[in-house]
């Protein structure tokens, strides 16, 4: 499979640094090296630019979302690398940076599957608006706005209005929503698969009611967006919002097998990684092994 490698380093939406050296951080320890081995062209078409923003930009124009422009810009010029990734026949592996990127990432895909859907791995549930936030943080926000909800700035991103089914959405390892949040999820009645409900049904009955839905819904492309604080902190401590009791590396994994065994995923993103606060770089290792886990199954 050819793969296109697309670096985002982006820390305006979670507003702390050291997210966006993760990109040359994984290159640095042979992530190039690491996606060829397992058989497949790989081409790195380099970091996106990042506007340098001042203390200024943060509220600008009384804005209560922080560094709303540039991130805007980033995340349309995104889409367009993803959905030309897609229409030549490659897997866009994005590489953030915070997840503000989702927003992009999935826009792209949005413009080239109409029928796709988003499994989205993560502690949180990003589907904050302007509103709602708690933080004014986008990294907060992309996954509404996917949906339609939220400041008109984010839903219009790359191209006017919603980009993805509220149905066809599936959050998966949450564990820490924000009342908003919670809200949103019982108005849409959203898919939501928390650590409570892994830790009581277990991580292989959640994949296989994904799939079931999946199928149900005739969904034929999905979308797949890894945060890597779905992964319990004692495994993955370099992010910037740790939340204890997630997924431990083996669950991580099984999910992951169930669902590339469906052959729909055909984007992913992969977030949050902040070299900065690791702890040996074992964050950036299990990385390392999960992109490794995946693309020998691709
Ligand atoms: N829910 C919080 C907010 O909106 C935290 C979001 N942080 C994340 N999301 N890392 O994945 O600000
Ligand atoms: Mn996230
Ligand atoms: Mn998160
Ligand atoms: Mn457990």
């Amino acid at each position: 499979m050819k793969i296109n490698v697309i670096g985002v380093p982006l820390n305006l939406g979670c507003d702390r640094e050291g997210v966006e050296r993760a990109p040359n951080h994984l290159r640095e320890r042979g992530l190039m090296a690491l996606i060829r081995k397992n058989g497949h062209r790989a081409f790195d078409l380099g970091n996106l630019y990042v506007p340098s923003v001042s203390e200024a930009d943060k509220f600008a124009r009384g804005q209560s979302m922080k560094y709303l422009d540039a991130i805007v810009e980033v995340n349309n010029n995104l889409a367009e690398l993803v959905y030309d990734t897609l229409r030549g026949g490659a897997f866009p592996l994005v590489i953030g940076g915070d997840h503000s990127l989702g927003l992009g990432s999935a826009s792209g895909v949005g413009k080239c599957f109409d029928d796709f859907g988003i499994i989205w791995l993560d502690a949180h549930g990003d589907i904050n608006t302007s509103e709602t936030s708690p933080s004014g943080n986008i990294h907060g926000m992309p996954l509404s706005a996917l949906m339609g909800m939220g400041s008109e700035e984010l839903v219009n991103v790359y191209a006017p209005g919603n980009k993805v089914n509220p149905q066809n959405v599936f959050l998966v390892g949450t564990r820490s929503l924000d009342e908003g949040e919670q809200e949103l999820i019982e108005r849409e009645q959203l898919s939501v698969y928390t650590m409570d409900t892994i830790h009581l049904k277990g991580i292989g009955f959640v994949a296989e009611d994904i799939k079931r839905k999946l199928k149900e819904r005739k969904i034929r492309n999905v979308h797949f967006s890894i945060d890597v604080d779905s992964i319990d902190p004692r495994f993955a401590p370099g992010t910037g919002t740790r939340v204890c009791e997630g997924l431990m590396p083996d669950e991580f994994k099984d999910f992951v097998e169930h669902m590339l065994s469906t052959n729909l995923i055909k984007s992913m993103d992969l977030v949050e990684l902040n070299p900065e606060l690791d702890v040996n770089d074992q964050t950036t290792a299990l990385c390392l092994d999960i992109i490794d886990y995946i693309t020998s199954r691709l």
